[in-house]
């Protein structure tokens, strides 16, 4: 293991939450909750004035709008997540090519390979540039976490947040773990963790203590020598660049068209099936899925959903899917389906623990255990077609107008706003953009010709092309 601290790892703060405050003014310092708002909708995110109230991810968004009434609820808008997460991105890479994105809002770096860093006081250096940068590029914050190793990296970022830096010293990374809970450690999820306290066993010290033949006897041979080598803080996993394959797809072109609606589901299912099936002959894994319709007349429509992190798991990416035909309309039949994974990865240690533990015991329960924060969509998808992307969208689409919580309007006569509510026929529109103060409000009707759906606004001004500006120096 290396013995300075130039592994970095990045995490935007609260940051589907943090880009709709960066860009609605008056959502600033507020509580905001972003997720799916049909009634079976999900938390994707809240900004942290909405976590003092209890509100977290992964929660029903009934239950979040019970603790948190007077939020701002809010639908997610990938495409402006993506574009920031590609700036973020972007900024990791001038600091060494070895960058390893694990969702939109998180990577690890390994600074060394980039010859950017290679000790305590060059990393630091490295680090608080990188988030003065994301700061000036972006206009959100990010946590940072420096260590000798990924686990504790991932550990030191969390421990920085909000909007910190923290730096975890080789040599004091035991002393660190001992008192922590073993969920802490990669590969420990829900029922890992079960399984070690009935063994007596719940904290990091206390594997370190039970010794290396006990877990291998409560988890079997590949998993428990993987885990006791985590939490005497040896993480010897590299930091791997993505995958050059962009993605893994099936598709099939019928001779008959389909009408029955039980049937395009049935065949959607076994395309995801066959998809994963490619996937895991890869040895990939990936965080978006796609889903491909062609109709009667040829039109052709794209959806997708990005997940939480990379996966190999039929049932999620059968889910997915599922989920994604249902905001398609297949009435007049269709003539082509297709499933397809893209943002590939390769396994996550994670993965491989699951993986090692339901060989090990024969079962699948442990592993689809842990998989559950993975199910869990951004957006909380579940919600209908507010909270799916489209991405590309031919053949004449009949343009619905549907007023999204959340996302931009332009008004021809008061400019670029936002969708602020929707009902009986009216539609509220906040007249503000990220680089104004806190706009004033307007009610229209939903059909009001001077109102239109408008794209994100850049969250920062970019700055002018060309040299230095004068003064400078
Ligand atoms: N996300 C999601 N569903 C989840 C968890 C997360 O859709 N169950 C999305 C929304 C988050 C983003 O992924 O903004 C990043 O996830 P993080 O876990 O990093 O959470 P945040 O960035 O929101 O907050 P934190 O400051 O705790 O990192
Ligand atoms: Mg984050």
């Amino acid at each position: 293991m290396r013995t300075a601290p130039t592994i970095l790892h990045l995490d935007m703060d609260a940051f589907f939450a943090s880009a709709e405050q960066a860009s609605k003014p008056s959502l600033r310092g507020k509580a905001v909750i972003v997720g799916g708002l049909g009634p079976r909708g999900v938390v994707s995110t809240c900004s942290y004035e909405a976590r003092v109230f209890g509100v977290h991810s992964a929660m029903p968004m009934a239950q979040a709008r019970r603790l948190a009434p007077n939020a701002a609820y809010l639908v997610p808008r990938f495409g402006l997540y993506r574009q920031i997460s590609e700036q973020v991105m972007g900024l990791l890479r001038e600091l060494s090519p070895l960058v390893e994105p694990l969702s939109l809002d998180e990577a690890f770096v390994d600074l060394e390979a980039g010859e950017t860093a290679w000790d305590e006081a060059s990393a630091l250096l490295a680090a608080r540039k990188l988030r003065d940068d994301i700061r000036a590029v972006t206009g959100l914050t990010g946590s940072v976490g420096l260590a000798a190793c990924k686990m504790l990296a991932k550990i030191a970022s969390e421990q920085a947040k909000p909007d910190g830096l923290v730096l975890i010293e080789p040599g004091t990374e035991r002393a660190l773990l001992a008192p922590m809970s073993v969920r802490i450690l990669p590969g420990v999820g829900p029922a890992t963790g079960d399984h070690l306290r009935r063994g007596g066993i719940s904290t990091v010290g206390e594997i370190a203590e039970a010794g290396e033949d006990e877990l291998v006897r409560l988890l079997g041979k590949a998993h428990g020598l993987a885990l006791y080598a985590m939490a005497l803080a040896r993480d010897e996993r590299p930091v791997v660049a993505e995958r050059d394959t962009k993605s893994v797809s099936v598709e099939d072109t019928y001779d008959v068209d389909i009408h029955d609606r039980v049937r395009v589901r049935m065949e959607v299912q076994r395309l995801a099936d066959r998809c994963v099936q490619r996937l895991r002959g890869a040895h990939l894994s990936g965080r978006t899925i796609v889903l491909k319709v062609r109709r009667y007349d040829f039109s052709t429509l794209t959806r997708s959903e990005t997940l939480r992190g990379p996966t190999d798991d039929p049932a999620v990416v059968r889910e997915a899917a599922a989920r994604l035909l249902e905001a398609v309309d297949t009435t007049g039949g269709v003539r082509l389906l297709g499933v397809g994974v893209t943002g590939l990865a390769d396994y996550t240690q994670e993965d491989l623990f699951a993986q090692a533990r339901a060989a090990a015991a024969g079962v699948e329960e442990g592993a689809s255990g842990e998989r559950v924060e993975e199910a869990q969509v951004g957006g909380g998808a579940g919600a209908g077609a507010g909270a799916v992307d489209v991405v590309e969208s031919a053949g004449g689409e009949p343009a619905e107008r549907v007023w999204w919580a959340g996302h931009d309007v332009r008004h021809v006569e008061f400019g670029h706003g936002w969708v602020q509510g929707s009902g009986l026929g009216r539609v509220t529109v906040r007249f503000e953009t990220p680089g104004s103060g806190p706009g004033r409000v307007k009610t229209f009707r939903v059909d009001d010709p001077l109102l239109e759906s408008a794209e994100p606004l850049p969250l920062v001004e970019p700055l002018p092309a060309g040299p230095a500006a004068p003064g400078e120096g």
